[in-house]
Protein backbone atom coordinates (compact mmCIF):
# COMPACT_ATOMS: atom_id res chain seq x y z
CA UNK A 1 0.00 0.00 0.00
CA UNK A 2 2.69 2.30 0.78
CA UNK A 3 4.65 1.49 -2.13
CA UNK A 4 1.49 2.32 -4.29
CA UNK A 5 1.10 5.67 -2.99
CA UNK A 6 4.75 6.30 -3.44
CA UNK A 7 4.08 5.07 -7.50
CA UNK A 8 1.26 7.44 -7.48
CA UNK A 9 3.57 10.40 -5.99
CA UNK A 10 6.35 9.57 -7.92
CA UNK A 11 3.71 9.58 -11.40
CA UNK A 12 2.18 12.67 -10.57
CA UNK A 13 6.05 14.17 -9.99
CA UNK A 14 7.04 13.36 -13.40
CA UNK A 15 3.77 14.15 -14.76
CA UNK A 16 4.22 18.04 -13.07
CA UNK A 17 8.03 17.97 -14.43
CA UNK A 18 6.97 16.78 -17.66
CA UNK A 19 4.38 19.96 -17.88
CA UNK A 20 6.85 22.24 -16.77
CA UNK A 21 9.68 21.42 -19.51
CA UNK A 22 7.30 21.40 -22.40
CA UNK A 23 5.90 24.88 -21.28
CA UNK A 24 9.67 25.97 -20.88
CA UNK A 25 10.32 24.62 -24.86
CA UNK A 26 7.15 26.09 -26.07
CA UNK A 27 5.95 29.05 -24.42
CA UNK A 28 8.31 30.70 -22.14
CA UNK A 29 11.67 30.99 -23.42
CA UNK A 30 13.20 33.93 -22.64
CA UNK A 31 16.68 35.60 -22.79
CA UNK A 32 19.16 34.85 -19.53
CA UNK A 33 21.65 37.63 -18.96
CA UNK A 34 24.05 39.03 -21.30
CA UNK A 35 27.10 38.40 -22.11
CA UNK A 36 29.77 40.87 -21.95
CA UNK A 37 32.97 39.76 -24.47
CA UNK A 38 35.10 41.95 -25.69
CA UNK A 39 37.84 41.36 -28.83
CA UNK A 40 38.23 41.47 -32.48
CA UNK A 41 35.77 40.54 -35.75
CA UNK A 42 36.42 40.65 -38.88
CA UNK A 43 33.96 38.67 -40.52
CA UNK A 44 32.23 41.12 -43.40
CA UNK A 45 32.78 39.81 -46.86
CA UNK A 46 34.27 36.40 -45.82
CA UNK A 47 33.39 33.30 -46.04
CA UNK A 48 34.61 31.20 -43.45
CA UNK A 49 35.33 32.28 -39.74
CA UNK A 50 38.07 31.06 -37.58
CA UNK A 51 37.26 31.62 -33.53
CA UNK A 52 39.87 32.66 -31.25
CA UNK A 53 40.44 33.04 -27.56
CA UNK A 54 43.26 34.43 -25.86
CA UNK A 55 43.83 36.10 -22.25
CA UNK A 56 44.05 39.78 -23.33
CA UNK A 57 43.41 40.66 -19.47
CA UNK A 58 44.87 38.75 -16.30
CA UNK A 59 41.31 38.59 -14.29
CA UNK A 60 38.03 39.83 -14.09
CA UNK A 61 36.77 42.39 -11.25
CA UNK A 62 35.10 40.44 -8.71
CA UNK A 63 31.66 41.34 -8.15
CA UNK A 64 30.64 42.74 -5.02
CA UNK A 65 27.00 41.90 -3.98
CA UNK A 66 25.72 40.17 -7.09
CA UNK A 67 22.00 39.07 -5.47
CA UNK A 68 21.25 42.45 -4.74
CA UNK A 69 20.87 43.67 -8.48
CA UNK A 70 20.84 42.10 -11.70
CA UNK A 71 23.89 40.04 -11.83
CA UNK A 72 26.40 41.21 -15.48
CA UNK A 73 29.36 39.62 -16.72
CA UNK A 74 32.15 40.67 -15.00
CA UNK A 75 34.57 42.98 -16.66
CA UNK A 76 38.15 42.49 -16.92
CA UNK A 77 41.60 43.69 -15.46
CA UNK A 78 45.69 44.70 -15.92
CA UNK A 79 46.07 44.36 -19.59
CA UNK A 80 48.43 41.66 -20.51
CA UNK A 81 50.23 42.41 -23.46
CA UNK A 82 51.48 38.90 -24.53
CA UNK A 83 48.30 38.13 -24.82
CA UNK A 84 47.79 40.36 -27.24
CA UNK A 85 50.25 40.02 -29.27
CA UNK A 86 49.07 36.59 -29.42
CA UNK A 87 45.90 37.51 -30.64
CA UNK A 88 47.23 40.02 -33.48
CA UNK A 89 49.21 37.26 -34.37
CA UNK A 90 46.62 35.14 -34.95
CA UNK A 91 45.01 38.32 -37.30
CA UNK A 92 48.07 37.98 -38.84
CA UNK A 93 48.45 34.46 -39.88
CA UNK A 94 44.97 34.36 -41.10
CA UNK A 95 45.79 37.35 -43.12
CA UNK A 96 48.98 35.91 -44.78
CA UNK A 97 46.52 32.82 -45.32
CA UNK A 98 44.41 35.18 -47.22
CA UNK A 99 47.37 36.38 -49.04
CA UNK A 100 48.76 32.89 -50.20
CA UNK A 101 47.75 31.23 -53.15
CA UNK A 102 48.24 27.56 -52.63
CA UNK A 103 45.98 27.65 -49.62
CA UNK A 104 42.14 28.13 -49.69
CA UNK A 105 42.79 30.51 -52.74
CA UNK A 106 38.93 31.16 -53.69
CA UNK A 107 38.55 31.36 -50.00
CA UNK A 108 38.83 34.38 -47.69
CA UNK A 109 38.57 33.67 -44.03
CA UNK A 110 37.90 35.89 -41.05
CA UNK A 111 37.93 35.99 -37.59
CA UNK A 112 36.11 36.55 -34.09
CA UNK A 113 38.58 36.86 -31.30
CA UNK A 114 37.48 36.73 -27.83
CA UNK A 115 38.76 37.92 -24.84
CA UNK A 116 39.11 35.00 -21.88
CA UNK A 117 40.78 37.58 -19.24
CA UNK A 118 42.27 34.00 -18.14
CA UNK A 119 39.06 33.21 -16.33
CA UNK A 120 36.56 30.06 -16.99
CA UNK A 121 33.49 31.85 -16.65
CA UNK A 122 34.37 34.25 -19.39
CA UNK A 123 35.74 31.23 -21.58
CA UNK A 124 32.70 29.53 -21.36
CA UNK A 125 31.10 32.26 -22.10
CA UNK A 126 33.20 33.16 -25.81
CA UNK A 127 32.36 29.10 -26.34
CA UNK A 128 28.53 29.65 -26.15
CA UNK A 129 28.38 33.26 -28.39
CA UNK A 130 30.40 30.57 -30.68
CA UNK A 131 28.24 28.37 -30.65
CA UNK A 132 24.91 30.40 -31.16
CA UNK A 133 27.08 32.91 -33.14
CA UNK A 134 25.65 35.84 -31.10
CA UNK A 135 25.52 36.86 -27.60
CA UNK A 136 22.78 34.74 -26.79
CA UNK A 137 22.60 30.79 -26.56
CA UNK A 138 20.27 28.78 -27.56
CA UNK A 139 22.10 25.00 -27.89
CA UNK A 140 22.07 23.05 -30.92
CA UNK A 141 21.68 25.90 -33.42
CA UNK A 142 24.47 26.99 -35.69
CA UNK A 143 23.22 30.50 -36.24
CA UNK A 144 26.25 32.60 -37.60
CA UNK A 145 26.53 36.64 -38.01
CA UNK A 146 27.48 36.69 -41.51
CA UNK A 147 29.76 33.16 -42.33
CA UNK A 148 29.92 29.75 -40.37
CA UNK A 149 32.40 29.30 -37.75
CA UNK A 150 34.70 26.50 -38.90
CA UNK A 151 36.78 26.20 -35.82
CA UNK A 152 37.84 27.75 -32.45
CA UNK A 153 42.09 28.19 -31.56
CA UNK A 154 41.90 28.12 -28.25
CA UNK A 155 41.38 28.70 -25.20
CA UNK A 156 45.20 29.47 -23.81
CA UNK A 157 45.38 27.72 -20.67
CA UNK A 158 44.28 24.01 -20.00
CA UNK A 159 42.05 24.53 -17.02
CA UNK A 160 40.41 26.92 -19.49
CA UNK A 161 40.29 24.62 -22.67
CA UNK A 162 38.86 21.53 -20.74
CA UNK A 163 35.71 23.60 -20.06
CA UNK A 164 35.35 24.82 -23.70
CA UNK A 165 36.26 21.61 -25.38
CA UNK A 166 33.80 19.95 -23.85
CA UNK A 167 31.33 21.97 -25.01
CA UNK A 168 32.65 21.96 -28.11
CA UNK A 169 33.18 18.33 -27.75
CA UNK A 170 29.27 17.84 -27.32
CA UNK A 171 28.92 18.73 -31.21
CA UNK A 172 32.53 17.35 -32.23
CA UNK A 173 33.87 20.81 -33.46
CA UNK A 174 37.12 21.09 -33.64
CA UNK A 175 39.04 23.43 -30.77
CA UNK A 176 43.08 23.66 -31.96
CA UNK A 177 44.93 24.62 -28.58
CA UNK A 178 48.33 26.73 -28.93
CA UNK A 179 48.78 26.64 -25.29
CA UNK A 180 46.60 23.60 -23.52
CA UNK A 181 49.22 21.05 -22.67
CA UNK A 182 47.87 19.36 -19.64
CA UNK A 183 48.21 15.96 -20.19
CA UNK A 184 44.13 14.98 -20.24
CA UNK A 185 43.68 17.13 -22.86
CA UNK A 186 44.58 13.68 -24.96
CA UNK A 187 41.83 11.76 -23.57
CA UNK A 188 40.06 11.50 -26.84
CA UNK A 189 36.94 9.69 -24.69
CA UNK A 190 36.74 12.85 -22.94
CA UNK A 191 37.77 15.33 -25.63
CA UNK A 192 36.86 13.96 -28.75
CA UNK A 193 37.23 17.72 -30.98
CA UNK A 194 40.66 18.76 -29.33
CA UNK A 195 43.74 19.22 -30.77
CA UNK A 196 46.70 20.96 -30.04
CA UNK A 197 50.18 22.39 -31.43
CA UNK A 198 51.81 22.45 -28.20
CA UNK A 199 53.06 19.15 -26.83
CA UNK A 200 50.93 17.07 -24.03
CA UNK A 201 53.26 18.08 -21.42
CA UNK A 202 53.59 14.33 -19.93
CA UNK A 203 57.25 14.76 -21.75
CA UNK A 204 58.45 17.78 -20.36
CA UNK A 205 57.70 16.61 -16.65
CA UNK A 206 59.72 13.48 -17.56
CA UNK A 207 62.41 16.18 -19.36
CA UNK A 208 62.57 17.71 -15.42
CA UNK A 209 62.82 15.07 -14.15
CA UNK A 210 65.84 13.73 -16.10
CA UNK A 211 67.69 16.88 -15.35
CA UNK A 212 67.14 16.89 -11.77
CA UNK A 213 68.62 13.11 -12.31
CA UNK A 214 71.31 14.59 -14.75
CA UNK A 215 72.76 16.49 -11.71
CA UNK A 216 72.34 14.38 -9.13
CA UNK A 217 70.12 16.38 -7.11
CA UNK A 218 68.21 14.25 -4.43
CA UNK A 219 65.89 16.69 -2.22
CA UNK A 220 63.25 18.71 -4.59
CA UNK A 221 60.49 21.41 -3.88
CA UNK A 222 57.52 21.66 -5.81
CA UNK A 223 55.32 24.21 -6.48
CA UNK A 224 52.05 24.25 -8.72
CA UNK A 225 49.63 26.24 -9.98
CA UNK A 226 46.24 25.97 -8.81
CA UNK A 227 44.74 24.27 -12.00
CA UNK A 228 45.15 22.02 -14.10
CA UNK A 229 48.42 22.55 -15.36
CA UNK A 230 50.35 23.31 -12.10
CA UNK A 231 48.86 19.70 -10.67
CA UNK A 232 48.67 16.97 -13.21
CA UNK A 233 52.74 18.14 -14.61
CA UNK A 234 54.11 18.43 -11.24
CA UNK A 235 51.73 14.81 -10.36
CA UNK A 236 53.67 13.37 -13.45
CA UNK A 237 56.73 14.36 -12.37
CA UNK A 238 57.10 13.31 -9.07
CA UNK A 239 55.48 9.69 -9.86
CA UNK A 240 59.21 9.83 -12.23
CA UNK A 241 61.31 11.62 -9.93
CA UNK A 242 60.08 9.42 -6.95
CA UNK A 243 60.79 6.25 -8.98
CA UNK A 244 64.44 7.00 -8.73
CA UNK A 245 64.82 7.70 -4.98
CA UNK A 246 64.63 11.29 -5.51
CA UNK A 247 62.79 13.15 -2.49
CA UNK A 248 60.23 15.69 -2.93
CA UNK A 249 60.82 17.81 0.31
CA UNK A 250 57.96 20.42 -0.06
CA UNK A 251 54.81 20.55 -2.47
CA UNK A 252 53.12 23.80 -2.91
CA UNK A 253 50.03 25.67 -4.35
CA UNK A 254 50.14 28.88 -5.92
CA UNK A 255 46.27 30.10 -5.21
CA UNK A 256 44.32 30.92 -8.77
CA UNK A 257 42.41 34.13 -6.89
CA UNK A 258 45.17 36.10 -5.24
CA UNK A 259 45.92 35.47 -1.76
CA UNK A 260 48.56 37.27 0.11
CA UNK A 261 48.38 34.77 3.34
CA UNK A 262 48.97 31.55 1.21
CA UNK A 263 51.47 33.48 -0.80
CA UNK A 264 53.34 33.83 2.21
CA UNK A 265 52.72 30.32 3.40
CA UNK A 266 54.56 29.15 0.16
CA UNK A 267 57.38 31.75 0.99
CA UNK A 268 57.69 30.50 4.67
CA UNK A 269 57.49 26.82 2.50
CA UNK A 270 60.66 27.57 1.14
CA UNK A 271 62.25 29.85 3.70
CA UNK A 272 62.08 26.51 6.34
CA UNK A 273 63.64 23.97 3.68
CA UNK A 274 66.56 22.87 2.98
CA UNK A 275 66.01 21.83 -0.61
CA UNK A 276 67.80 24.02 -2.98
CA UNK A 277 65.91 22.76 -6.10
CA UNK A 278 62.73 24.33 -6.78
CA UNK A 279 60.35 22.67 -9.68
CA UNK A 280 57.70 24.95 -10.29
CA UNK A 281 55.00 24.29 -12.50
CA UNK A 282 52.63 27.43 -13.34
CA UNK A 283 51.57 30.07 -15.86
CA UNK A 284 53.66 33.30 -15.47
CA UNK A 285 50.49 35.37 -14.32
CA UNK A 286 49.54 32.83 -11.46
CA UNK A 287 53.57 32.67 -10.60
CA UNK A 288 54.01 36.18 -10.33
CA UNK A 289 52.51 37.34 -7.50
CA UNK A 290 55.02 34.43 -5.89
CA UNK A 291 58.27 35.63 -7.45
CA UNK A 292 57.48 39.10 -5.97
CA UNK A 293 57.06 38.16 -2.46
CA UNK A 294 60.51 35.95 -2.94
CA UNK A 295 62.43 39.09 -3.96
CA UNK A 296 60.48 41.00 -1.28
CA UNK A 297 61.80 38.91 1.47
CA UNK A 298 65.35 38.51 -0.25
CA UNK A 299 65.33 34.47 -0.89
CA UNK A 300 68.33 33.63 -2.65
CA UNK A 301 70.68 30.56 -3.14
CA UNK A 302 67.67 28.51 -4.92
CA UNK A 303 67.92 27.15 -8.45
CA UNK A 304 64.82 27.70 -9.98
CA UNK A 305 63.45 24.76 -12.82
CA UNK A 306 60.64 26.48 -15.03
CA UNK A 307 58.18 25.10 -16.95
CA UNK A 308 57.55 26.57 -20.15
CA UNK A 309 54.85 28.73 -19.26
CA UNK A 310 57.17 30.93 -17.30
CA UNK A 311 60.67 30.06 -18.69
CA UNK A 312 60.95 32.97 -21.45
CA UNK A 313 58.59 35.16 -19.54
CA UNK A 314 59.24 39.37 -19.44
CA UNK A 315 56.55 38.88 -16.07
CA UNK A 316 58.75 36.67 -14.16
CA UNK A 317 62.23 37.35 -15.81
CA UNK A 318 62.76 41.28 -14.62
CA UNK A 319 66.27 42.23 -14.01
CA UNK A 320 65.72 42.96 -10.50
CA UNK A 321 64.96 39.66 -10.15
CA UNK A 322 68.02 38.40 -11.26
CA UNK A 323 69.56 38.03 -7.86
CA UNK A 324 66.86 35.53 -6.96
CA UNK A 325 66.34 33.87 -10.09
CA UNK A 326 69.20 33.68 -12.42
CA UNK A 327 70.54 30.70 -13.40
CA UNK A 328 67.15 29.19 -13.51
CA UNK A 329 66.44 26.23 -15.93
CA UNK A 330 63.56 25.47 -17.97
CA UNK A 331 62.08 24.11 -20.69
CA UNK A 332 60.73 25.93 -23.82
CA UNK A 333 58.92 24.76 -26.75
CA UNK A 334 60.60 24.97 -30.07
CA UNK A 335 60.31 28.76 -31.81
CA UNK A 336 59.93 30.48 -34.95
CA UNK A 337 60.46 33.89 -36.42
CA UNK A 338 57.75 34.56 -37.98
CA UNK A 339 58.06 36.70 -41.50
CA UNK A 340 56.41 40.03 -41.18
CA UNK A 341 55.46 40.06 -37.76
CA UNK A 342 56.96 42.68 -35.86
CA UNK A 343 55.88 45.09 -38.70
CA UNK A 344 52.35 43.58 -38.34
CA UNK A 345 52.35 44.26 -34.54
CA UNK A 346 53.80 48.10 -35.26
CA UNK A 347 50.83 48.49 -37.47
CA UNK A 348 48.30 49.34 -34.35
CA UNK A 349 46.71 52.53 -34.10
CA UNK A 350 43.63 53.45 -31.88
CA UNK A 351 42.76 55.17 -34.53
CA UNK A 352 42.42 52.38 -36.89
CA UNK A 353 38.73 51.52 -35.54
CA UNK A 354 37.01 53.49 -33.16
CA UNK A 355 35.48 50.81 -31.97
CA UNK A 356 38.15 48.58 -30.94
CA UNK A 357 38.35 49.05 -27.34
CA UNK A 358 40.71 46.78 -26.35
CA UNK A 359 43.44 48.61 -28.95
CA UNK A 360 42.57 52.02 -27.40
CA UNK A 361 42.94 50.20 -23.53
CA UNK A 362 46.61 49.20 -25.13
CA UNK A 363 47.69 52.46 -25.92
CA UNK A 364 46.46 53.59 -22.83
CA UNK A 365 48.46 51.35 -21.03
CA UNK A 366 51.85 51.52 -23.19
CA UNK A 367 52.04 54.88 -22.97
CA UNK A 368 50.24 55.51 -19.60
CA UNK A 369 48.24 58.41 -21.41
CA UNK A 370 43.94 58.65 -21.35
CA UNK A 371 42.96 58.17 -25.07
CA UNK A 372 40.53 61.92 -25.65
CA UNK A 373 37.00 61.39 -24.89
CA UNK A 374 36.91 57.66 -24.17
CA UNK A 375 35.66 55.62 -21.86
CA UNK A 376 38.12 52.94 -21.87
CA UNK A 377 38.83 52.16 -18.12
CA UNK A 378 42.48 52.82 -17.68
CA UNK A 379 44.63 49.47 -16.84
CA UNK A 380 43.82 49.60 -12.90
CA UNK A 381 44.95 46.58 -10.36
CA UNK A 382 43.62 47.16 -7.14
CA UNK A 383 44.96 43.72 -5.17
CA UNK A 384 46.96 44.38 -1.97
CA UNK A 385 50.50 42.96 -2.95
CA UNK A 386 53.16 41.31 -0.81
CA UNK A 387 54.72 44.49 0.33
CA UNK A 388 50.92 45.09 1.54
CA UNK A 389 50.71 47.99 -0.92
CA UNK A 390 48.07 48.50 -3.57
CA UNK A 391 50.00 46.82 -6.26
CA UNK A 392 50.72 48.31 -9.85
CA UNK A 393 47.60 50.49 -9.01
CA UNK A 394 47.69 53.10 -11.75
CA UNK A 395 45.25 56.12 -11.67
CA UNK A 396 44.17 57.24 -14.55
CA UNK A 397 46.74 59.38 -16.05
CA UNK A 398 45.50 62.86 -16.80
CA UNK A 399 48.09 62.91 -19.33
CA UNK A 400 45.73 62.74 -22.46
CA UNK A 401 47.17 60.80 -25.65
CA UNK A 402 48.03 62.88 -28.59
CA UNK A 403 47.93 59.36 -30.86
CA UNK A 404 51.56 60.54 -32.32
CA UNK A 405 53.09 58.39 -29.66
CA UNK A 406 55.74 55.77 -31.16
CA UNK A 407 55.81 52.39 -30.81
CA UNK A 408 59.04 51.88 -31.73
CA UNK A 409 60.63 53.88 -29.46
CA UNK A 410 58.75 52.01 -26.68
CA UNK A 411 60.59 48.57 -24.73
CA UNK A 412 57.27 46.64 -23.97
CA UNK A 413 56.45 43.00 -24.41
CA UNK A 414 53.66 42.91 -27.13
CA UNK A 415 56.33 44.13 -29.76
CA UNK A 416 59.59 41.91 -27.97
CA UNK A 417 59.66 39.39 -30.84
CA UNK A 418 62.58 37.70 -29.74
CA UNK A 419 60.93 34.72 -27.87
CA UNK A 420 58.09 33.64 -30.23
CA UNK A 421 57.19 30.12 -29.27
CA UNK A 422 53.48 30.13 -27.93
CA UNK A 423 52.91 32.55 -30.45
CA UNK A 424 54.51 30.48 -33.18
CA UNK A 425 52.19 27.40 -32.37
CA UNK A 426 49.14 30.25 -32.59
CA UNK A 427 50.49 30.58 -36.17
CA UNK A 428 51.11 26.75 -36.13
CA UNK A 429 47.09 26.74 -35.07
CA UNK A 430 46.13 28.79 -37.76
CA UNK A 431 48.14 27.39 -40.42
CA UNK A 432 46.68 23.41 -39.19
CA UNK A 433 42.77 25.09 -39.59
CA UNK A 434 43.64 26.76 -43.13
CA UNK A 435 45.75 23.21 -44.52
CA UNK A 436 42.56 20.75 -43.21
CA UNK A 437 39.83 23.21 -44.86
CA UNK A 438 42.20 23.33 -48.35
CA UNK A 439 42.36 19.71 -48.20
CA UNK A 440 38.55 19.48 -47.85
CA UNK A 441 38.28 21.96 -50.25
CA UNK A 442 40.10 20.23 -52.79
CA UNK A 443 38.80 16.74 -52.86
CA UNK A 444 37.96 14.87 -55.52
CA UNK A 445 34.17 13.27 -55.89
CA UNK A 446 34.26 9.94 -55.85
CA UNK A 447 37.48 9.53 -53.85
CA UNK A 448 36.31 11.52 -50.72
CA UNK A 449 36.71 10.29 -47.25
CA UNK A 450 32.68 9.97 -46.34
CA UNK A 451 30.54 7.73 -47.63
CA UNK A 452 30.43 6.37 -51.32
CA UNK A 453 33.81 7.78 -51.29
CA UNK A 454 31.84 11.01 -51.24
CA UNK A 455 33.63 14.68 -50.45
CA UNK A 456 32.40 17.44 -48.28
CA UNK A 457 31.08 20.85 -49.37
CA UNK A 458 33.61 23.93 -48.58
CA UNK A 459 30.61 26.01 -48.02
CA UNK A 460 28.02 23.66 -46.07
CA UNK A 461 29.78 21.45 -43.93
CA UNK A 462 29.37 19.93 -40.84
CA UNK A 463 32.33 20.44 -38.06
CA UNK A 464 33.21 16.47 -37.70
CA UNK A 465 33.71 16.52 -41.60
CA UNK A 466 36.59 19.05 -41.04
CA UNK A 467 37.90 17.29 -37.85
CA UNK A 468 38.84 14.40 -40.13
CA UNK A 469 41.13 16.50 -41.81
CA UNK A 470 42.38 18.18 -39.16
CA UNK A 471 43.19 14.73 -37.83
CA UNK A 472 44.83 13.81 -40.60
CA UNK A 473 46.94 17.30 -41.47
CA UNK A 474 50.43 17.37 -42.06
CA UNK A 475 52.22 20.78 -42.95
CA UNK A 476 55.72 22.68 -43.29
CA UNK A 477 56.31 25.96 -42.04
CA UNK A 478 58.26 28.70 -42.85
CA UNK A 479 60.40 27.50 -41.02
CA UNK A 480 60.95 23.91 -42.40
CA UNK A 481 59.17 22.35 -39.56
CA UNK A 482 56.85 19.29 -40.41
CA UNK A 483 53.55 19.91 -37.83
CA UNK A 484 51.70 16.24 -37.63
CA UNK A 485 48.71 16.11 -35.80
CA UNK A 486 48.43 12.44 -34.34
CA UNK A 487 45.54 10.56 -33.96
CA UNK A 488 45.32 11.91 -30.05
CA UNK A 489 45.52 15.38 -31.24
CA UNK A 490 49.25 15.58 -30.36
CA UNK A 491 52.44 17.14 -31.66
CA UNK A 492 55.92 15.98 -31.69
CA UNK A 493 57.63 17.00 -28.74
CA UNK A 494 60.85 19.26 -28.74
CA UNK A 495 62.15 21.52 -26.16
CA UNK A 496 64.88 23.75 -25.68
CA UNK A 497 66.57 24.10 -22.37
CA UNK A 498 67.18 27.66 -21.68
CA UNK A 499 69.68 28.68 -18.91
CA UNK A 500 68.70 32.45 -17.27
CA UNK A 501 71.79 34.78 -17.78
CA UNK A 502 72.84 38.26 -17.17
CA UNK A 503 73.80 39.64 -20.71
CA UNK A 504 76.12 43.25 -20.94
CA UNK A 505 73.29 45.60 -21.06
CA UNK A 506 72.11 44.12 -17.80
CA UNK A 507 69.29 42.26 -18.55
CA UNK A 508 68.33 38.37 -18.95
CA UNK A 509 69.20 36.88 -21.66
CA UNK A 510 67.58 32.93 -22.49
CA UNK A 511 70.59 31.06 -23.03
CA UNK A 512 69.87 27.82 -25.17
CA UNK A 513 72.07 25.05 -23.46
CA UNK A 514 70.56 22.19 -24.65
CA UNK A 515 67.63 19.92 -25.84
CA UNK A 516 65.06 17.73 -24.84
CA UNK A 517 63.28 15.62 -27.74
CA UNK A 518 60.66 13.04 -27.75
CA UNK A 519 62.06 10.12 -29.95
CA UNK A 520 60.54 6.76 -31.35
CA UNK A 521 61.99 4.26 -28.29
CA UNK A 522 62.02 6.75 -25.36
CA UNK A 523 63.88 10.30 -25.58
CA UNK A 524 66.83 11.95 -25.68
CA UNK A 525 68.37 14.61 -23.60
CA UNK A 526 71.61 16.42 -24.38
CA UNK A 527 73.49 19.57 -22.55
CA UNK A 528 75.98 21.27 -24.82
CA UNK A 529 78.67 22.20 -22.61
CA UNK A 530 78.50 22.04 -18.30
CA UNK A 531 80.55 25.29 -18.66
CA UNK A 532 78.25 27.31 -20.56
CA UNK A 533 75.63 27.01 -17.77
CA UNK A 534 75.22 30.28 -15.16
CA UNK A 535 74.50 29.17 -11.59
CA UNK A 536 73.28 31.48 -9.02
CA UNK A 537 75.58 29.63 -6.59
CA UNK A 538 78.49 32.10 -7.92
CA UNK A 539 80.86 28.56 -8.99
CA UNK A 540 80.51 26.92 -12.26
CA UNK A 541 79.86 23.76 -10.32
CA UNK A 542 76.22 22.72 -9.76
CA UNK A 543 74.54 23.62 -6.74
CA UNK A 544 73.81 20.35 -4.64
CA UNK A 545 70.64 19.71 -2.48
CA UNK A 546 71.61 16.05 -1.08
N1 LIG B 1 50.45 25.43 -20.90
C1 LIG B 1 49.70 26.06 -19.84
C2 LIG B 1 49.40 27.51 -20.08
C3 LIG B 1 50.54 28.17 -20.68
C4 LIG B 1 50.86 29.55 -20.73
C5 LIG B 1 52.08 29.63 -21.42
C6 LIG B 1 50.23 30.69 -20.20
C7 LIG B 1 51.57 27.51 -21.32
N2 LIG B 1 52.50 28.40 -21.77
C8 LIG B 1 52.71 30.86 -21.59
C9 LIG B 1 50.86 31.93 -20.38
C10 LIG B 1 52.10 32.00 -21.06
C11 LIG B 1 51.65 26.03 -21.36
C12 LIG B 1 48.44 25.28 -19.59
O1 LIG B 1 47.62 25.69 -18.76
O2 LIG B 1 48.28 24.28 -20.27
Amino acid sequence: MANMKLYLLLGLFAFVLRMLVIQGAEGTCRLLGKFDLRGFMESENHMLIIGGMFPIHFRTIPEKEPTTSEPVSPKCEGFNFRGFRWARAMIHAVQEVNNRLDILPNITLGYHIYDTCFTTSKTVEGTLAYLTGQNETMPNFRCSAGAPLVAVIGAGGSTLTIASSRIVGLYYFPEVGYASSCSVLSDKYQFPSFLRTIPNDNHQSLAMAELVRHFGWVWIGTIAADDDYGKYGIKYFKQNVEKSGICIAFSETIPKIYSREKILEVVEAIKESTANIIVVYSSDIDLSPLMEAIAHNNITGKTWIASEAWVTSALIAKPEYFSFLGGTIGFGVRRGDIPGLKDFLLDVHPDNDARDDLTIEFWQTAFNCTWPNSSIPYNTDFRINVTGRESGVHPVSDQLCTGKEKLEDIKNTYLDVSELRITYNVYKAVFTVAHALNNLDTCVEGNGPFPKNSCAIIYDFEPWQLMYYLKNVKFTTFDNELVKIDDNGDVYASYDIINWQLNETGEISFVKIGIYNDTKDGHEMKIYNNDSIFWNTGTLKPPRSV
